[in-house]
């Protein structure tokens, strides 16, 4: 009886244990084990965002600063990653007192890139700070950094060092270059820019290359990052090891601008007929030209003042002759005679004209607002788009309603906005939070995260290692 109890509980335990597998090969393949008779996943039966948000358990080191890197690490956070970012103690990321509009308070360009973080400080060259980070190592998925070229390595955080401590780590970079004549080059925004090939097919022809305001060397590059941070995520599931992943500035830039390297390789073939240029009778040169407000793509498009235009510097609409709706655009305007007329009638026939076309369009947009001009064209299925103001789009309730603009409240400095996940995830709803005071979460990392008793936190603290320096004059009567 005695062994038959004993064999029930083994047999108990044992199914415990297998459930506990069970349980453990769900999580870790989901699809693959949760798959029913459909060969489908089955669906969660929890309501949408509470089955956790996409990259739970993602734990990232991020040692990022300025603006590529912060924008990579601030999404993967709202996608659930807990992203620690590293500061230097007393001094943080050169952006908290950049462009300050509040006295003494984080500014809008640190605050804006680094929500849902937390911070700990650490002096990543004291030797206790080596030994901080070398467990902070350990206990995270994912290291991203975009400090300039080497400074990784002067920190003792090498590959080898780091894929020794943790081969499962991922090492994310972002750097101006990649390898090649500029690779130790210092980068910025506008830099990158210029030399992806954005600035000199920006702008008017008659004037200089022009910078664009969207980010794309920074945020783009930051983009960029995450995508390759989530894919090496993917394949360490299969290889069970870390990798590296770089993102240059210029790579990124560059893959935004890509229809302009496809031109590039038309003009061997002759004019590039969508753009104005070609219409106006200007030869083409031996490179993509700057386009000014052409759409570029196969329906010819331009920006067009609209009612107010002499007043608000935004009265525009963008304007897109597409072909499927030109009979359409032909009768707003008042031209239904050039629904058949051979000069008009067809893309082709239209090229040359464009100028003249779009002048004919503007007569008609300046009677209009740009939103009345959106009313009326949408109602017809032309694609057209006002002008939005940054003043218009932080009043804009709709994207309030989707959390792409959601305010924050901060302690030093009260209520702001930022700019939330644009990319909507069905079952992982955004979690965007303020961004962290400087070393707000160091205490909290050390014990929590690191495991540090109060006694190591106690001769942490008094070591420097986690404080900023003291003052030369203390230092000097000491
Ligand atoms: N503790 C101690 N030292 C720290 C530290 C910490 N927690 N965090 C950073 N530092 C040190 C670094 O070790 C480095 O020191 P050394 O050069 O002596 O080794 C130093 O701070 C400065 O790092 P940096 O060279 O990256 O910073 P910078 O301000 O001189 O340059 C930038 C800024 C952006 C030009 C450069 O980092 C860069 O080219 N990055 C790659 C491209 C990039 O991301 N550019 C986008 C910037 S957004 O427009």
């Amino acid at each position: 009886m005695a062994t038959k109890k004993k064999a029930k509980a083994k047999s108990k335990a044992a199914a415990k244990k297998s459930a506990k597998t069970v349980v453990k090969l769900k999580a870790r393949k989901p699809a693959a084990k949760a798959a029913v008779s459909n060969g489908l996943p089955r669906p969660s039966t929890k309501s949408w965002g509470q089955a956790g948000r996409a990259l739970d358990g993602v734990r990232i080191l991020d040692f990022t600063h300025v603006q590529s890197g912060p924008t990579c690490t601030q999404l993967l956070a709202y996608m659930g990653a807990d992203v620690i970012k590293v500061e230097r103690p007393g001094v943080g990321d050169i952006t908290r007192g950049q462009l300050r509009d509040v006295k003494g308070q984080d500014s809008l360009y640190f605050t804006m890139l680094n929500g849902s973080k937390r911070s700990i400080t650490i002096d990543s060259k004291h030797p206790k700070g080596k030994e901080i980070l070398d467990r902070l190592v350990k206990q995270c998925d994912v290291l991203v950094e975009n400090f300039a070229p080497g400074a990784l390595d002067r920190m003792g955080l090498t590959w080898e060092h780091i894929h020794k401590l943790n081969p499962r780590m991922i090492v994310a970079s972002v750097k101006g270059f990649g390898p090649g004549p500029y690779e130790d080059c210092k980068v910025y925004e506008n830099v990158a820019q210029c030399a992806g090939g954005a600035a000199s097919t920006t702008g008017f022809r008659e004037g200089p290359p022009l910078v664009t305001g969207a980010q794309i060397g920074d945020s783009g590059t930051g983009l960029h990052l995450a995508l390759g941070i989530v894919a090496a995520l993917y394949q360490r599931k299969r290889t069970g090891r870390g990798q590296r992943v770089l993102c240059a500035m210029q790579d990124g830039v560059l893959n935004l601008a890509r229809v302009k390297l496809r031109d590039q390789q038309r003009l061997a073939h002759g004019p590039l007929t969508e753009y104005s240029q070609h219409g106006e009778g200007v030869p083409f040169g031996v490179a993509t030209p700057r386009a000014g407000n052409d759409s570029g793509g196969g329906q010819p498009g331009w920006i067009v003042k609209c009612k107010g235009w002499e007043t608000d510097p935004d009265a525009y609409s963008y304007f897109i002759t597409q072909a499927p709706v030109w009979t359409a655009i032909c009768d707003l305007i008042g031209k239904p005679e050039w629904k058949t007329d051979p000069d008009y009638a067809t893309p082709p026939a239209r090229l040359p004209r464009l100028r003249h076309i779009f002048d004919t369009i503007e007569a008609w947009t300046k009677t209009k607002t740009k939103f009345e001009v959106m009313d009326i064209c949408n109602k017809h299925d032309i694609p057209v788009g006002p002008i939005l103001s940054m003043k218009e789009i932080a009043e804009e309730q709709s994207l309030r309603a989707t959390g792409t603009v959601v305010e924050v409240d901060h302690p030093g400095r009260g209520k702001y906005l930022t700019v939330g996940n644009p990319i909507k995830l069905s079952d992982s709803p955004a979690d965007v939070r303020r961004s962290p005071l400087l070393g707000e979460h160091t205490d909290e990392v050390l014990r929590k995260v690191l495991g540090y008793s109060d006694k190591e936190v106690a001769d942490i603290k008094g070591s420097g290692a986690i404080t900023p320096p003291e003052k030369p004059a203390k230092a000097e009567a000491a």
